[in-house]
């Protein structure tokens, strides 16, 4: 069965030694470096445009956001990593508001995403390390998918993930076309509603 949004609506912002909101049975969290597309997947799965603030200038999202769907779980927009021309002790802080929440054990899924068309950035590995450190179930995402031809976005993004060191496998997502829109919403439904059967 597919997954539909039936509602998306912002709950809060956290910083650093802000209180976390209520915690929800699940939380998918959306990491990747500045720039990669993570308000903007957002946007494109809850089909509204200015639901997560995006920009054409990396360093656009500050703080940890927390979006409710469907009245029953979050989906969280995160602070992207990697952003050379941000100052040192902003660069700091970020490490710390993403050690703090991604260590808080609550988050129960995450989503990574990479660019489908450039090499993993070591900032990426350290991520992805990270991931496997904790042991949080994840899903690749190479975004970006419609600047390159259809016929090599597949393989493009399997690359993408085995650069990575992870199992060669992403889905491929355009946030623009909304390729991969429809395996990005069944796996948000196995994630917060798992067939008993299976
Ligand atoms: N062509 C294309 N452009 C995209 C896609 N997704 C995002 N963009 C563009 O990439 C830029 C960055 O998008 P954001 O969604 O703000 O990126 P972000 O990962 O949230 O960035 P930070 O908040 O800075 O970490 C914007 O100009 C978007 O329009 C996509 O699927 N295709
Ligand atoms: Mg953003």
């Amino acid at each position: 069965m597919g997954f539909t949004v039936k509602s998306a609506r912002f709950i809060t912002s956290a910083g650093l030694g802000s209180e976390l909101p209520e915690p929800r049975p699940h939380e998918i969290a959306v990491v990747g470096k500045s720039n990669v597309g993570k308000s903007s997947l957002i946007n494109s799965l809850c089909g509204r445009n200015k639901l997560a603030k995006t920009s054409a200038t990396p360093g656009k999202t500050k703080l940890i956001n927390f979006f409710l769907l469907n009245e029953e779980f979050y989906l969280v927009d995160l602070p992207g990593y990697g952003y050379a021309a941000a100052p040192k002790a902003e660069q700091e802080k970020w490490g710390k508001l993403m050690e703090g929440y991604l260590s808080s054990g609550r988050v129960s899924h995450i989503y990574m995403l990479i660019d489908i068309r450039h090499e993993p950035t070591a900032l990426d590995r350290q991520m992805f390390g990270y991931i496997i450190y904790y042991g949080i179930p994840y899903t690749l995402i190479a975004t970006k998918a419609d600047k390159l031809a259809k016929s090599k976005r597949k393989q493009a993004a399997n690359a993408a993930a085995k650069l990575l060191g992870a199992p060669p496998y992403a889905i491929a997502y355009s946030s623009e076309t909304g390729d991969g829109r429809e395996e990005l919403l069944e796996r948000i439904g196995a994630i917060v509603a798992p067939d008993p059967e299976e």
